[in-house]
């Protein structure tokens, strides 16, 4: 290393974009720009600060530390109130279907165009620093750039939601967050201050059985449904409006997780969502979605057996189809998360001529709520000037200043009408945006409409429409959050609504939590009516017999059989998933013709929690040293538990047997690659009684 590279020990050189991933390597020497202050001054030293001599004091005159030192104080911005924890990534939409005959909005009606937009899904309650896989809803909100300006659906990734009204909205959140007084538990709904709220909330019960189903842990953000909740109207040229509920369908489709190995991928890989995302996008297999709508006028709503303006109902496909009309597709990761991910500012307001909202009094709720959380959060009234927020169409008005103005507006009319300028922005009464014409009749109160009454109804139907795997997850998922809850009352409390929902269920949850007293159901505001089973709200149903998109690990050590290696990779390759190899050293192993085969990762660090499938391909030898490796135990008896798929050769076997691992459908054969790929698409639901006591 010449002198003039190093200077206290600390080598100079240029950051430069690696290929893979984007990582930035350091590298000596090439043509890079100056670094200079925020001013445009040149730093000729970036690693000492000025002192009075070469043991003194520093001087209060260096004016590179001071800026660089205040910068880096005024990093952080307010994190989102909810919805904290998100990954955003950039794609587009195509219409592929257009609704010309029921709105003006040229997203909805050109075929064929695409529009840009950013997507980033959230969980909801844990801080931005929290973890990707707590049991939580996730938020699922899309900023199209259209080029009659942004559009915002500002979505979940479950249909309905907990409340009715937004003046709860605080309540919930209080409710679901660490509990004031202790500062936990961070993300997560299992403890009594959740559960005591929701207790005294009937109308949260049909969203508790989709919380407590496995939609609350999936496998991959890649691999989740997306639902714009609330009823909004589209307005056509003749302005006429239809009601309209949106829909985003994985094209993947739908996988959750096992509760024990979500709690085991926490641990082994707290970013394991945004991870997976970002190698899917990195790898270039863009993660792709269905744009589905489901349209209803008035008179038909008028016949649903439940209010459609009520948040905590469905339509259930079944009495109105959806109909796929679109595409989205995730495509571009953001080339700085705080610039992009942590900036966008959604808003539920945002729409674009020929959509409209309806008059869910959650949306109205929500339609005020965002923008001032922006105020605070993004610190100026000129957030929408932000790039990511940016509309990429022409857009300029008359309002002025405020804090962080980046554009500079020449003239000197800011006011509308006026005869001194030809060029300021004028009305297009045409084109502009224009609300539905509704007439609103009655008087101003704050009662609840009696067509909301009814809580327990689509609960059931939501139930009674899961496999019977589901639900005996939903019950354990009851029993495992109430058994976090200390009081006694509390418990009970919640059985009692579930009687209401479905004796059975709440008999299985008052076992599982030994409950002596089963009290009565509580008084229903309406009649609990018996509604036809959906299984479109199924996950199972909705697994696709696919491998895409997934990963399979497979376990090696030194004496392992390439041969073997090589044809379970490519079997799973060519069924479309990607494979990782672990093995006890990083560096690899020595396989039994003495070649090197290098590993994705160690074995304590990449359990088998992490793949869809595992293979172990093991020589005797191996088997024997792993025998007496916990990770390696581990690593077969977790796949086994969490009902996956595992090939074996000998070595294989050897290991599942001192792991007391067993032998079903779902353990093949290294030599039968079309049984394990088979197997791999799906979980071993019949094994499940063997491996754990479900509620
Ligand atoms: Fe939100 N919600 N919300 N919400 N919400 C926010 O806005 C609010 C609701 C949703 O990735 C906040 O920018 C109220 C339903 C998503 O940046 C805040 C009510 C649905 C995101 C806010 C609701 C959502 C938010 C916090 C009850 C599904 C993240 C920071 C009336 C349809 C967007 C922010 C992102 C974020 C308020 C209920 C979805 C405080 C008052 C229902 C996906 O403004």
């Amino acid at each position: 290393m010449s002198k003039d590279k190093r200077k206290n020990n600390v080598v100079k050189g240029t950051q430069e974009k690696g290929s893979a991933g984007g990582e930035v390597h350091q590298v000596a020497g090439g043509d890079h720009p100056a670094l200079t202050t925020n001013q445009g001054v040149p730093i000729s030293d970036n690693q000492n600060s000025l002192k009075a001599n070469l043991h003194g004091p520093a001087l209060l005159e260096d004016f590179i530390l001071r800026e660089k030192i205040t910068h880096f104080d005024h990093e952080r911005i307010p994190e989102r109130i909810v919805h904290a924890r998100g990954t955003g990534v950039h794609g587009f939409f195509e219409l592929t279907e257009s609704l010309k005959q029921y709105t003006t909005a040229r997203i909805l009606t050109e075929v064929g165009e695409k529009t840009p937009l950013f997507t980033r899904i959230s969980t909801v309650t844990g801080g931005a620093g929290s973890v990707d896989t707590p049991r939580d809803v996730r938020g699922f909100a899309v900023k199209f750039y259209t080029k009659e300006g942004n559009w915002d659906l500002v979505g979940n990734n479950i249909p309905v939601f907990f409340i009715q009204d937004a003046i709860k909205f605080p309540d919930l959140i209080h409710a679901v967050k660490m509990e004031p007084d202790r500062g936990f538990p961070q993300a997560a709904t299992a403890h009594d201050t959740f559960w005591d709220f929701i207790s005294l909330t009937p109308e949260s019960m049909h969203m508790v059985m989709w919380i407590m189903s496995d939609r609350t842990i999936p496998r991959s953000l890649r691999m989740i449904e997306g639902f714009g909740i609330h009823s909004f109207r589209l307005i056509n040229d003749a302005g006429e409006s239809t009601f309209v509920k949106f829909h985003w369908r994985p094209k993947l489709g739908l996988q959750s997780t096992i509760w024990d190995e979500t709690v085991k991928i926490t641990g082994a890989d707290p970013d394991f969502h945004r991870r997976d995302m970002f190698n899917a996008i990195t790898a270039g297999t863009f993660p792709e979605w269905d744009f589905a709508v489901q349209l209803f006028t008035q008179e038909e709503a008028d016949k649903f057996p439940f209010d459609h303006l009520d948040p905590t109902k469905l339509i259930p496909e079944e009495l109105v189809p959806l109909k796929v009309i679109g595409r989205m597709v995730l495509d571009r990761w953001p080339d700085n998360f705080f610039a992009e991910t942590e900036q966008v500012a959604y808003c539920p307001g945002n729409i674009v001529p020929g959509i409209d909202f309806s008059n869910d009094p959650l949306l109205q709720g929500r339609l005020f709520s965002y923008i001032d959380t922006q105020l605070s959060r993004l610190g100026s009234p000129n957030f929408h000037q932000i790039p990511i927020n940016a509309p990429k169409c022409p857009f300029g008005n008359l309002q002025r200043d405020g804090h962080m103005q980046m554009a500079k507006q020449a003239g000197r009319v800011a006011y509308e009408p006026n005869s001194l300028s030809e060029n300021a922005p004028r009305e297009t009464p045409a084109k502009g945006f224009t609300s539905a014409r509704i007439t609103e009749t009655g008087e101003k109160s704050r009662i609840r409409a009696e067509s909301f009454a009814d809580h327990y109804s689509q609960a059931r139907q939501f139930y009674t429409s899961q496999t019977a795997h589901e639900q005996a997850h939903l019950a354990s998922a009851l029993v495992f959050e109430l058994s976090k809850v200390v009081h006694v009352h509390v418990r009970e409390a919640m059985v009692a609504h579930l009687r209401h929902i479905d004796e059975d269920l709440a008999w299985r949850v008052a076992k599982g939590l030994a409950l002596e007293n089963v009290p009565d159901a509580p008084a229903a505001a309406a009649p609990v009516q018996k509604l036809t089973p959906s299984p479109a709200l199924q996950i199972i149903g909705k697994m696709k017999d696919t491998l895409e998109g997934r990963t399979v690990g497979i376990l090696i050590a030194d004496g392992s059989e390439g041969s073997v290696i090589q044809n379970i990779k490519k079997a799973v390759m060519d069924a479309g998933a990607a494979v990782k190899i672990v093995a006890p050293k990083v560096g690899g192993a020595k396989l039994a013709d003495k070649s090197m085969l290098a590993a994705d990762g160690q074995l304590a660090g990449m359990p088998s929690v992490l793949f869809d499938a595992v293979a172990v391909i093991l020589s005797d030898e191996g088997a024997q040293v792993l025998s007496v490796e916990s990770a390696a135990i581990d690593f077969v008896r977790d796949a086994f538990g969490h009902l996956k798929a595992i090939a074996v050769d000998n070595g294989g076997r050897a290991l599942l047997k001192t792991a007391n691992v067993g032998q079903d459908a779902g353990v093949v054969d290294t030599n039968d690659k079309d049984a394990f790929i088979a197997a791999a698409k799906t979980r071993q639901w019949d094994r499940e009684k063997l491996v754990r006591t479900l509620a």
